[in-house]
């Protein structure tokens, strides 16, 4: 099968879903094209079978925006003529979905007919689509697409609370590969925190949707009773604020910055505690991401982090902003070995259950029919 993925080439949740969903169905005997304004970050493009177009965006002075939706759908087109891709898929509603849709009715009026899969991972239902500026076209792309995925439960319902969507939305949740998660390297650890140090780890991008400020102040409360030492990996707008409140709070020397991360496992690995107070969170990869390198993980209960993170066996979860209890919830864990020990190899065995292998397959699932029917198709119009 010839897939074309169409993705936020960054370190968002969403790009890394797309990235190693390709990666999976290229070594799996599919040829994967990747459609987008940059190279994903976690694409390696030494592995067989994958193929990567540019959508190239021409500056025009008359333009205040530059129309990268025309350019995304002629790129598609394009692609899907000149590859002879047999599917689409596309991550994150907004434009993609509708950039996609375009291209199917370019491509229809040529004979060719392609099926578009939306996936919806989050930001772009719960904070972006609905916005009013963006929601009828972004209820339009997602009602004809030829199918829908959401990465959990709670992003479907939510979904439907939001839009008119009559199409079904299947659940198809994040996944891991747990081979990536080995063992904690010793020299790694000792540069990373003393040897009576607990490392608490936090891995995003920063965004205000994180509550960036809780994770330091949820840090500051447990330093103040563990000798611990907090790791924080990405970039983005809340990261400077976060600096500065580290730098009043006098922990400058515990919490430590180190910004954009390919192999974030390397640093999963050595974590005693992982922290995720988000203000919504349509799955949580990050989390899950910390569980399968078995690590208890103390969240807040916003959306989907729930359908992944199980209060009282695999860590422990409080309202949204209730930091004192996330510092509570926090200091238990790292200063009971047992519960710590619970914790860790549950969290492990929870991951195991999102396993490329398992969920992949499933977007597999999805394509096949698809891919099917439409062939039936072209060959009906084409032979009567
Ligand atoms: O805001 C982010 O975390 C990035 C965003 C993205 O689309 O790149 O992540 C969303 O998609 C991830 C992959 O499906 C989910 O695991 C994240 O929970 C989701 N983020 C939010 O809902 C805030």
């Amino acid at each position: 099968m010839k897939i074309g993925i169409v993705c936020y080439p960054t370190f968002g949740g969403s790009g890394v879903v797309a990235t190693e969903l390709g990666s999976w169905m290229a070594r799996h005997g599919c040829e994967v094209h990747f459609i987008t304004y940059s190279q994903p970050v976690r694409l390696d493009m030494l592995q067989g079978n994958i193929f990567y177009h540019e959508v190239n965006v021409h500056d025009y002075p008359l333009f205040q925006y530059q129309p990268y939706e025309l350019a995304l759908s002629s790129k598609m087109v394009d692609t899907v003529v000149r590859e002879k891709l047999d599917l689409l898929h596309v991550h994150y509603a907004i434009p993609h979905a509708y950039a996609a849709y375009m291209a199917k009715q370019i491509l229809a009026d040529r004979g060719i007919h392609i099926p578009v899969v939306t996936t919806l991972h989050g930001t772009d239902i719960t904070l972006v689509g609905r916005n009013p500026s963006y929601s009828p076209a972004v209820t339009f792309s997602i009602e004809h697409s030829d199918a829908v995925t959401a990465v959990s439960e709670s992003l479907r319902r939510e979904t439907i609370d939001l839009f008119e969507i009559k199409r079904p939305i299947q659940v198809i949740p994040n996944f891991v590969e747990m081979e990536r998660y080995g063992q904690p390297d010793a020299a790694l650890r000792a540069h990373l925190a003393a040897s009576d140090q607990k490392v608490v780890v936090h891995v995003s991008n920063f965004r205000k949707v994180k509550r960036i400020g809780d994770v330091v102040e949820i840090f500051a409360r447990v330093h103040a009773q563990v000798r611990s030492k907090l790791v924080m990996v990405g970039d983005g707008p809340e990261r400077e604020p976060a600096e500065n409140r580290v730098r009043e709070l006098g922990l400058e020397k515990d919490v430590v910055f180190l910004g954009k991360m390919v192999d974030v496992e390397q640093i999963l690995v050595q974590a005693d505690l992982f922290l995720l107070p988000s203000e919504m969170e349509s799955f949580g990869l990050a989390a899950l991401e910390a569980m399968a390198a078995g690590v208890p993980v103390v969240a807040s209960q916003a959306g989907g982090i729930c359908e992944v993170v199980q209060n009282g066996i695999t860590g422990l979860t409080a309202p949204v902003g209730d930091v004192a209890a996330m510092a509570e919830q926090s200091i238990r864990i790292l200063t009971d070995p047992a519960l710590a020990a619970r914790f860790s190899a549950a969290a492990r065995l929870r991951a195991s259950e999102f396993a490329i292998e398992n969920v992949a397959k499933q977007y597999y699932d999805v394509y096949l029919p698809l891919v099917e029917a439409a062939q039936e198709r072209m060959h009906e119009k084409k032979f009567g």
